[in-house]
């Protein structure tokens, strides 16, 4: 199912079943080997993030007091490159992004039962042409999404385990976050919690 929630903003529940969650998530835990979570902080305050990210793909987002949000091709912690962008994961892009260039940046959100993610928009990548392809495994997530404007109304969504959620078009600036986690709402993980991966093309082609 393909369902179109606001121009551009497009939501595929089960696009991935059990069998390919399960085979997303060894994929993911292998990156996360590679490339170990760190906490991003916010880069006025230092504040860090709830969630705990890590990258693949040629470029990762960062965020720390010193540099603030951005791209870069290499971790923060270990400074080797990131790992590949594995091909489960690009299968979404390709079938549910509809952009001809592939992506650079796989950004991966570890989410405890107690983390959420503020409204914000996904701004830092120089071509908003193509669409941000996003991936949730494990718990359900309360994701909320609004207009491009920070004062407007806004709608909330559960994003279940293998559900995609394509930002594109007139929704590309679109705010939105994840309210909560609603924690053992799945049992993929074997443990509380939710990933979500967000795959983004950040240069212009
Ligand atoms: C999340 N997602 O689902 C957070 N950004 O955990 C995002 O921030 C997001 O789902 C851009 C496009 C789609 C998203
Ligand atoms: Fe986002």
């Amino acid at each position: 199912m393909r369902t179109e929630l606001a121009p551009g903003l497009i939501y595929l529940p089960g696009f991935y079943d059990r069998a390919a969650q399960a085979a997303l998530l060894a994929d993911i835990r292998a990156v996360m080997a590679e490339a170990p979570l760190f906490t991003p902080r916010m880069p006025r305050t230092g504040q860090p993030f709830s969630v705990r990210m890590t990258n693949c793909g040629p470029l990762g987002w960062v965020s720390d007091v010193q540099g603030g949000y951005r791209y870069q091709p290499r971790h923060p912690q270990t400074d080797q490159p990131w790992p590949a962008i594995p091909a489960s994961v690009l299968k979404a892009w390709e079938e549910a992004g509809g952009y001809q260039h592939p992506p650079e940046a796989c950004l991966v959100n570890l989410y405890g039962p107690q983390a959420r993610m503020g409204l914000h928009q996904d701004r830092d990548e120089a071509d908003l042409a193509a669409p941000v392809v996003s991936i949730s495994l494990g718990d359900t997530g309360l994701f909320r999404f609004g207009g491009t404007s920070r004062g407007g109304g806004t709608k909330s969504l559960k994003l279940q385990s293998g559900d995609v959620v394509v930002i594109g078009g007139a929704s590309r600036l679109a705010f939105h976050g994840i309210d909560r986690i609603l924690a053992g709402s799945s049992t993929l993980l074997g443990e509380p919690g939710r990933i979500n991966l967000t795959l983004r093309r950040v240069t212009v082609p």
